[in-house]
């Protein structure tokens, strides 16, 4: 007789401000819940008790409130709690675990600058021991729609790095659809316009292959 052990699958979902990620990181859960799946729905910075604590220390203050080189610390010790205290103990008992963003956000916006994607591995190595999600799905949208969504929900509100300026966030669109093009069996670029419907139907068939 086979015994059929559950396999755990790390799904991270990328993309800049307004893309829709946390709209489809729910949307996703329940789609796969449906399939009989446990799901697991965190985010960063965030997702365990210490991880949420810094994140309030990262979205918060004023925009020189951390030096390029803090804030990246900042990001990758909240990631190392995060994948010790959450994700990995999830992955373990079978789970998927969606994330509303992971490792490639700090690629994109603190690996640019001061920092290189070097200093952002060699971080994550030390902090996590370099794991990486199984599927990375980027949210792609252009920036006038992204900007409409953002405004119709927030006004003119922005956390301390969404309110950076608009060739910062190109730069990080730059970024993101570099990694899909550099490491295309786990970052895959979705189109994220159109409805939500639609949209997580994209992201499923992106998924298919992970799927039992
Ligand atoms: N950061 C994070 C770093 O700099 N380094 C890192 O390592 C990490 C992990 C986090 C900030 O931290 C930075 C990046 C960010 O600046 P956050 O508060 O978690 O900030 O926010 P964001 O991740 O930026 O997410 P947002 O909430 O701004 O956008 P989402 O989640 O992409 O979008 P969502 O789903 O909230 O949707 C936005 C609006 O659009 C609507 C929704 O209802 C909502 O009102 N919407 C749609 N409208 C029409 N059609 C659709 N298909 C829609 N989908 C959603």
């Amino acid at each position: 007789m086979t015994i059929r052990t559950a396999k755990g699958r790390f799904i991270s979902l990328e993309g800049g401000e307004g893309a829709g990620k946390s709209t489809q990181l729910r949307a996703l859960a329940t789609a796969l819940r449906a399939r009989g799946l446990e799901v697991v729905e965190t985010r960063e910075p965030g997702g365990s008790e210490g991880a949420e604590a810094i994140r309030t220390l990262l979205l918060t203050g004023g925009a020189d409130r951390w030096s390029p080189r803090a804030e990246a610390l900042l990001f990758a010790a909240a990631r190392a709690d995060h994948v010790e205290k959450t994700i990995r103990p999830a992955l373990d008992r079978g789970a998927w675990i969606l994330s509303d963003r992971f490792l490639d956000s700090s690629r994109a916006y603190q690996g640019m600058g001061d920092l290189t994607d070097a200093d952002i591995l060699a971080l994550h190595r030390i902090g996590s021991g370099g794991f990486l999600p199984d599927r990375t799905l980027f949210l792609t949208l252009p920036e006038t729609e992204a900007t409409a969504r953002t405004r119709s929900r927030d006004g003119d509100a922005a956390d301390r790095i969404g309110g950076r300026d608009r060739a910062f966030h190109l730069a990080v669109a730059d970024a993101f659809t570099r990694f899909a093009q550099t490491e295309p069996e786990r970052v895959r670029a979705i189109d994220a316009s159109g409805d939500a419907d639609t949209v997580t139907e994209r992201l499923l068939l992106a998924l298919q292959d992970l799927l039992p």
